[in-house]
């Protein structure tokens, strides 16, 4: 049916369009408008969280007025679109990041406080919108805000889990995980009970001719689900432009099915399918860096690509435009291979229900995909087994097989001689059950596969997608380092620094093109000025030693050193070549004298950070953590010279508080095993300096800011390999300083060593393959350099402000801009033309 309204009617709809507020006075109307409807309160029971959902509601309304406009212009434009597929947003809280893009923060922080409240506690009302695990999802939900700030026409297409990230709680030293039931006061989501997709799962495969006696395929039987849309309106910054998010929600199908089950008395039986259904989209799987190869997993990536094509498709059909144009209007990014099935489906759709013929749908397939790879790590490289997928996707396999058949045909054509290729760059694996390489299946279905640092995408080159380099030759294969949106982590996160920033500068427009950022150099030696930013840096601080203190009951001191490690656990990223530094620090000031004492410098070691929940290495780190922090922060020996803190909950909002509190941060990852990494980028900006390894985009952050105004430590990349074969032929000696942090830990130092043994094992034992013994010696001394440094207040403040002047380059919006040239071939649309 038709939904316009009538041309001759329009004008009593123009004549009640809704508004928005502009100013302090009409932002209170909505306010109080919304507690007092929306919200059924009013003045005599409006506590801080209904302020918080007044306010929101308030924003919201601004935001969708701005979100239909734009989509009527990108509609009535109809320009190339950008899809960006991801299964993890991590959004983080919304109210304040939409005040601050839609430009009327400090209009809400007056209204707010007319009314009875601070903005800050309203704020913190909102709970983290948390659907991913780290830096993947955290990447996406800055792709958004920079997609939107530059006016670019993009959707983000996700699942809406009723359970995001696990909440976690340290219960005597352990990791607990609580379930995050996020959704009960969200009021930045729209539902779309009217948008809907049938999703088709199990089932068989019928060959048939059809008219013309061509064989064709259909997919049978099997069971439904239903996907249902929830819109979440994107705003950029300081631009009308207004992008949508859609996460799709599973629910039974309303199908004859159930209705034959009720008809026949099986109510009980009927609810468990429905329930059955609503798992799909139910929970995040909590792991970073690892796959499980689970079924419900592989449901829900089907489950969302196929909603999101079936969307994607029904929009490009209004067009009426010839199948052919579809790349040209269409442009999907998978975020890694977890909707690598939509290469396959979109294929399906284009054979099996569009009649096309293979190549010509494979050629519009190929132009459309883009796929970022994120990691080399083996563990975190999805593999589906071929039965699994035969049971529930049985089409699709024989799509896969077919795409793969061809491949291997061209590829045998190239390269007669070499036998060894077909197997090795197969989709499918030869083993035991066969297993669908989705990574390989991703490179296949795309035009651009990309890395997001050199090194990283040099190691793909090299390394994992080697053979694929040699067949389709190196254009295929690019670089895009990773960036981070300046808007909430610069100015949301650290207003005063942003503030003093946009003075010195003349204008916030920094935060719209960071590289002006550059024009601060010439500042470094004024010295008001560098006076102000260590006022705010300690400001900062004492925000954090506020936090610490509510959660932990520790005091720390906010003269001392912070040094923080915040991000998810993994034995890759060495928390533990951090702890047994501690620990390292620890021993050595016990052994000193009163006037040794002196010249320490006093430290607090931050840490934070998820574990997977089946990790137990993992979980094993967080342990050790936690016992070291109990027996350091009780001795009266050490006193204000070392602190160890355990930041429970790691989060966004989290990190927005941590972030500008740092004096060093701690991006310490093996050589050659980190993507990126982009908390990285995220402290250098906030003036905190870094001590890293030669990896990830720390080497990008080197070359930026220069070597003098950052630590490096330990071995390279091109050294690995052949440091973990010698151990592993025997040739290992544990480092003597770490030694000496063993014997500590087995004199039941920290609790009882068995607690860590597996720890300490896989280091002396097991042929250490993260090299924490090979680069501690090199990492202690790197900070008996730091504190050196600190010592220096001037020189570190010139540190601390030249580095942030050289971050223009760790952008989103450079980040945006290089996908939209080099693969997306998209133009960014003005809303308001
Ligand atoms: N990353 Cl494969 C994740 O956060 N989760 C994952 O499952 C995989 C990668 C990270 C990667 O470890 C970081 O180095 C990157 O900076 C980040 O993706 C964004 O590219």
């Amino acid at each position: 049916v038709e939904a316009s309204i009538p041309e001759e009617l329009r004008e009593a709809w123009k004549k009640h369009s809704a508004t928005e507020f502009k100013n302090k006075d009409e932002f209170e109307r909505d306010l109080v408008r919304h507690i007092e409807t929306t919200l059924a309160r009013s003045m005599y029971n409006c506590d801080e969280l209904a302020a918080y959902s007044g306010t929101a509601l308030a924003f919201r309304d601004r935001l969708i007025i701005e979100w239909n406009k734009t989509q009527q212009r990108q509609t009535f434009k109809d320009q190339k679109r950008i899809y960006y597929l991801s299964l993890e947003f991590l959004m983080g809280r919304t109210l304040d990041n939409a005040m601050l893009n839609v430009g009327l923060k400090d209009a809400a922080r007056d209204g707010l406080s007319d009314l009875g409240f601070q903005i800050e506690d309203v704020i913190n009302q909102e709970h983290d919108a948390a659907l991913g695990n780290g830096g993947l999802g955290r990447l996406a939900a800055c792709f958004l805000d920079s997609m939107a700030t530059l006016n670019y026409p993009a959707w983000g297409y996700g699942l809406r889990y009723r359970y995001g990230i696990f909440k976690q709680e340290i219960v005597n030293g352990y990791q607990v995980e609580v379930p995050d039931y996020w959704l009960d006061n969200n009021p930045w989501e729209f539902p779309r009970h009217e948008i809907t997709v049938d999703i088709q799962f199990y089932g068989n495969v019928k060959k048939y001719q059809d008219e013309s006696g061509k064989i064709a395929h259909s997919w049978e039987d099997g069971e439904i689900v239903q996907a249902i849309a929830y819109d979440v309106p994107i705003p950029g910054y300081g631009t009308k432009t207004t992008n949508n998010l859609r996460l799709w929600s599973s629910k039974a199908s309303s199908g004859e099915f159930d209705f034959q089950k009720f008809n026949a008395g099986e109510y009980e039986s009927a609810v468990a399918d429905q329930q059955r259904a609503e798992t799909i989209s139910a929970v995040l799987y909590p792991n970073d860096n690892l796959e499980q190869g689970k079924e419900l997993r592989l449901k829900q990536q089907y489950f969302w690509c196929a909603a999101s094509l079936f969307d994607i498709i029904r929009r490009f059909k209004k067009t009426k435009r010839a199948w052919g144009e579809f790349p040209d209007q269409v442009a999907i990014q998978l975020n890694d291979t977890h909707p690598a099935l939509a290469i396959v489906e979109l294929q399906r759709i284009l054979i099996d229900k569009e009649g096309l013929e293979w190549d010509e749908a494979w050629t519009i397939v190929t132009k459309t995909f883009g796929y970022t790879n994120h990691t080399v790590l083996p563990e975190a490289l999805e593999k589906w087994s071929v039965p699994l997928m035969q049971n529930l996707l049985p089409r699709h396999l024989q799509i896969i097989y077919d795409i793969n058949m061809f491949f291997l045909q061209s590829v045998e054509k190239r390269f007669p001689n070499d036998r060894d290729i077909l197997s090795r760059v197969s989709i499918i694996e030869e083993s035991h059950p066969k297993m669908v390489r989705m990574a390989y299946l991703a490179i296949i279905g795309s035009h651009k596969v990309n890395g997001v640092a050199e090194l990283h995408s040099d190691l793909l080159k090299t390394t994992l997608f080697k053979d694929f380099v040699k067949i389709y030759g190196p254009d295929r294969f690019t670089n895009v380092t990773n960036g981070i949106t300046p808007r909430r982590w610069l100015h949301q996160a650290n207003p005063r620094l942003s503030a003093l920033i946009a003075e010195k500068l003349g204008s916030y427009d920094f935060l719209r093109d960071l590289t002006l950022l550059d024009k601060l150099e010439a500042f470094v030696d004024d010295k008001a000025f560098r006076e102000e930013w260590a006022v705010i840096k300690r400001e900062n601080k004492l925000r954090l030693a506020r936090h610490i203190k509510a959660t932990t009951g520790y005091d720390v001191n906010p003269n001392a050193l912070f040094d923080v490690q915040v991000k998810r656990i993994h034995e890759y990223k060495r928390q533990q070549l951090n702890i047994f530094g501690v620990i390292h620090r620890y021993l050595s000031i016990k052994a000193m004298s009163a006037e040794e004492k002196k010249k320490v410098v006093p430290r607090v070691s931050i840490f934070g950070g998820k574990a997977a929940p089946g990790y137990w290495m993992a979980k094993t780190i967080i342990h050790l953590i936690n016992k070291v922090a109990d027996v350091v922060n009780k001795d009266p020996d050490v006193g204000d010279l070392l602190k160890v803190i355990f930041i429970a909950d790691y989060n966004v909002s989290k990190a927005e508080i941590i972030c500008p509190a740092s004096d060093i941060s701690e991006h310490i990852s093996t050589a050659g095993t980190e993507g990126s990494g982009t908390s990285n980028m995220k402290f250098v900006l906030n003036g905190g300096l870094i001590i890293g390894t030669c990896d990830g985009a720390n080497i990008e952050i080197t070359r930026e800011i220069s070597e003098q105004n950052i630590f490096l430590f330990g071995n390279l990349a091109e050294d690995v390999e052949e440091l973990r074969h010698r151990h592993f032929y025997g040739d290992f000696k544990l480092d003597p300083h770490l030694e000496r942090v063993f014997n500590a830990i087995k004199d039941n130092m920290f609790g009882d060593k068995a607690d860590f043994s597996a720890l300490t094992s896989s280091i002396e034992d097991h042929g250490d393959y993260y090299l924490v013994s090979d680069d501690f010696n090199s990492y202690i001394t790197t900070h008996e350099m730091v504190d050196e440094a600190f010592q220096n207040k001037e020189e570190w403040l010139a540190k601390s402000i030249t580095s942030v002047a050289r971050m223009g380059f760790f952008s989103m919006d450079r980040v945006t801009n290089e996908y939209a040239d080099s693969i997306w071939n998209v133009e960014p649309l003005d809303v308001t033309d």
